[in-house]
């Protein structure tokens, strides 16, 4: 076995717009020479004996064919082997000024213990585990031990509803789920245990639920379903064998929406993903060996996946794991953590920054943040006032930010600025990461090759960080991805290239929405609406939102003969019943109530004339000549909607 204990030798270093461009040339050019390189920063039980082997027809995609490894081995072991007394993990809990730090020798044994808990339940190589758990160690044990088995791991948000999280159990038939009695999200408890009863309710399919104590409160416990983690693993050895997987054996499944109602669980296998999470993480972030990774994502998104937990672990980086809200108590709890924890990275979303900045400059003032040198944002578009007050003000001018474009489905970031080399833009993100080779297509399909363009984004080629199917579901997989232009992956994007080559990406172009970050489909808020007993139909459309970047208004069609004491109430149960059925992430801002939904004749929703309505741009409607009934215009351009 070949051990690459210094992974980080591995990862080319780019100090220039020269070295960009030579290494993204060759690895275009030369994929095959600069693909094998990159994987010497993993450990392989046996080294692959190839790099990609891809058939675009079938959107069937395997990289490092022949080669096997384990996950966990290399985010754990051999550190664990080499420096055992490094922090691998650094949890800032809820309270303020309360910090646990795990060594990798820690890590490995925790890992181990709860590797053999999931085993005396009957896990093995292939099954599917579920996630629903508060940002605790135990969470990334628990991703870790999964790996280390060859179990797939599904993180679900623990902000999801038990309707969600019980649809996301079936749909990957997970038998066994781990969850916490309750998570701090700043002063509020979530009663987790509460809502994986209600998911599981009724379900023979989950024989075990494992429940971390992360509070003292009592939860009821179903006899012979139900365990407290901590029991379990005391009575559990801290060794336990690695199951040596084959590259393309899957390594997590990650829900993310889609354009239609039904979650899309995006699979990720073991090499591919590995390779790239790990070199995107050295040289996006500009790594150095005693860095410490701070990155606010929740483990319930990919970026928690990619760049808390794997990116950062496989290079044996120190990765802090943030269990609260970057502004608990104060807009100062995210500065002070970056001082206490001396992060040289620091990596959040605009939606965050912009409520952090909202609070005032005065909550800078408590801290140095001296220690940060990349300042990274992914999620969705930075706007240039966020991005300045990022760069002038919390890094004062010193540190370098990069605005990081990536997908659940990408597996790591795609297009991003190299910190200290690419010339900044604000709002751009700039340039292709090594390996894609990007395409700017108009809705005809041509492809737009000149610079000063816009159009639907893609990728023309295999990156081995890409997702490989939607779990039972490839022909969704092949539709979604890559039915739209054909040969292409279609990333769902909108974006612009401007005259100097570089990219912003402005946009989903599809029924997909980006709240904070967070990605909802239209419909699965419409569905969610439409199951309230008043509502007859509901449309939901994205309006500009200071905070959220984009907010969610919906326009509801009520039953007949339904009555109601007022709006407000009756917005108030609407509002209830999205949190029921998706969760709080998904709750309307605005709402109006109209006699019938703008459709073409075919019965499609126009979503672009209500889009309009509800921002107030009421002047230039486009066509809508083509609606079904066109007499309904006069009534939505009546009563101008009340804003978020
Ligand atoms: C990593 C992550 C993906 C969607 C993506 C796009 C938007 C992400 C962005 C961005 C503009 C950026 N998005 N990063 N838009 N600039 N730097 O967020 O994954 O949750 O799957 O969301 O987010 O619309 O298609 P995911």
């Amino acid at each position: 076995m070949k051990f690459a204990d210094e992974p980080l030798a591995y990862h080319p270093k780019v100090r220039s717009m020269e070295d960009y461009e030579t290494l993204y040339r060759q690895s275009l050019e030369e994929p095959e020479v600069f693909w094998s390189e990159r994987a010497r920063a993993l450990s392989w039980f046996y080294p692959p004996h190839s790099t990609m082997d891809v058939d675009p027809e079938s959107a069937d995609v395997a990289w490092y064919s022949g080669g096997r490894l384990n996950a966990c081995f290399n985010a754990v072991d051999r550190h664990a082997a080499h420096r055992p007394n490094k922090i691998a993990l650094v949890w800032a809990k809820n309270e303020p000024g309360a910090y646990e730090r795990i060594s990798f020798r820690k890590l490995k044994h925790e890992v181990c213990r709860l590797a053999n808990v999931l085993k005396s339940f009957g896990v093995r190589k292939g099954d599917r585990v579920c996630l629903y758990m508060p940002m605790i160690p135990e969470l990334v044990y628990a991703m870790l031990a999964c790996a280390r088995i060859g179990a797939v791991h599904s993180v679900v948000f623990a902000g999801f509803s038990a309707e969600s999280l019980r649809e996301r159990i079936l749909d990957a038939g997970c038998e066994v789920v781990l969850t916490a009695n309750e998570a701090l999200r700043g002063a509020k408890r979530i009663p987790l245990k509460h809502i994986v009863d209600d998911a599981v309710e009724g379900l023979s399919l989950v024989h075990t639920v494992l429940v971390a104590r992360r509070t003292d409160v009592q939860v009821p416990m179903h006899a012979g379903r139900d365990h407290f983690l901590d029991e379990v693993m005391d009575k559990h050895r801290s060794t336990c064998p690695v199951e040596w997987m084959a590259a393309e054996d899957p390594l997590f499944i990650l829900y993310t929406s889609g354009s239609t109602g039904k979650p899309k669980g995006v699979l990720h296998t073991t090499g591919g993903y590995l390779v790239y999470a790990a070199l995107t993480h050295a040289v996006v972030f500009d790594l150095r060996p005693d860095d410490v990774h701070f990155c606010t994502a929740d483990l319930g998104w990919i970026t928690g996946h990619s760049y808390v937990v794997y990116g950062p672990l496989v290079n044996g980086t120190t990765t802090v794991l943030l269990e609260t809200l970057p502004n608990y108590p104060d807009a100062s709890r995210i500065w002070e953590v970056v001082d206490d924890v001396k992060a040289t990275q620091l990596y959040t979303a605009p939606t965050a920054l912009r409520s952090l900045m909202a609070a005032g400059d005065a909550y800078l003032e408590t801290s140095s943040r001296d220690t940060l040198r990349v300042l990274a944002s992914a999620g969705e578009p930075i706007n240039p006032e966020a991005w300045r007050w990022y760069h002038d003000q919390v890094g004062k001018g010193r540190a370098a930010v990069v605005d990081t474009f990536w997908q659940t489905e990408t597996g790591g970031v795609l297009v991003t600025p190299l910190p200290f080399v690419t010339p900044a833009k604000p709002g751009s993100a700039t340039k292709p990461f090594f390996g894609v080779e990007l395409a700017i297509l108009d809705d005809q399909g041509h492809i737009l090759d000149q610079n000063g363009v816009s159009g639907n984004l893609c990728v023309k080629r295999s990156w081995p960080g890409q997702a490989r199917t939607l779990y039972g579901d490839h022909r969704r997989f092949r539709e979604t991805y890559y039915a739209r232009f054909p040969g292409l992956y279609f990333t769902g994007d909108g974006c612009l290239r401007d005259e100097d080559g570089d990219i912003w990406v402005t946009g989903r172009v599809d029924d997909v929405l980006n709240v904070s970050g967070h990605r909802l489909g239209t419909a699965e808020v419409e569905s969610a609406l439409s199951e309230h007993d008043a509502i007859a139909e509901a449309a939901v459309v994205g309006i500009p939102h200071a905070i959220k970047g984009t907010g969610i208004f919906a326009y509801v069609v009520l039953r007949p003969g339904v009555s109601y004491r007022s709006e407000i109430e009756l917005q108030g149960a609407l509002k209830e019943q999205v949190r029921h059925a998706i969760g709080p992430i998904a709750t309307p801002d605005g709402f109006r109530i109209v006699s019938a939904l703008p459709k073409t004749r075919s019965g499609k929703i126009m979503r672009r004339i209500l889009r309009k309505i509800a921002c107030g741009e009421t002047e230039n409607l486009g066509d809508t000549t083509t609606l079904a009934d066109p007499t309904l215009m006069d009534e939505l351009l009546e009563k101008p909607a009340e804003g978020a």
